[in-house]
């Protein structure tokens, strides 16, 4: 009697540890582990199994916070597909959210030449300024969007300084390129969250 109750209580332990440990793992799978909080529960000790399983499931929590914790974040297709050619994409977004002002720098090293716009892909929140810097370099440019996106900065401009800006206040994917150099990959993204 007394055996069988033991029997029991591992057996309901061992498959709890297996589904924490899964968890543990999908979590890790996607670079962002904040701490690993999970104390490695080594399998189903007699004592503090149950105490195990509760520490351990906030785990699912901080799956779903992990990207804020990097720089960068994978690109979605749209942007890849778009940034295709374009020798300063690396396949990765900058993660500049929660910021009043960002800057783009236009005219940066890139695509053969003074080409780029840098970061190619940025990732910011609704209500932020991107504020797009000339280096000066690389002749004239200007940013327009892709399609019928809102950014337009008119004519092709050569001078160093921030010559465009735009605040974005709707989430959305927003496309853009210079009108000069696109043939060359002279491309952003912007992804409003
Ligand atoms: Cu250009």
């Amino acid at each position: 009697m007394t055996m069988t109750d033991s029997l029991d209580r591992r057996t309901v332990l061992r498959s709890t540890g297996a589904v924490v440990t899964a968890g543990l793992l999908a979590g890790c799978g996607g670079d962002g582990g904040e701490d690993g909080s999970g104390d490695d529960d080594g399998g189903g000790g007699e004592d503090g199994g149950t105490t195990d399983t509760e520490t351990d499931t906030p785990t699912e929590t901080e799956m779903s916070t992990e990207t804020e914790g990097g720089e960068t974040a994978g690109a979605s297709q749209e942007v890849s597909e778009y940034l295709s050619e374009t020798s300063n994409f690396d396949g990765s977004v900058s993660t500049m959210t929660d910021q009043d002002t960002v800057t783009v720098t236009v005219g940066a090293e890139a695509n053969g030449g003074a080409f780029g716009f840098d970061p190619a892909a940025i990732n910011v929140s609704t209500g932020t300024t991107v504020q797009f810097e000339w280096t000066g370099e690389g002749g004239n440019h200007n940013v327009v969007s892709d399609g019928d996106g809102p950014l337009d900065s008119g004519e092709a401009v050569g001078e160093e300084g921030v010559n465009y800006e735009y605040t974005f206040e709707e989430a959305g994917t927003y496309l853009y390129y210079c009108t000069p150099h696109e043939t060359l990959g002279m491309k952003g993204a912007i992804v409003v969250e």
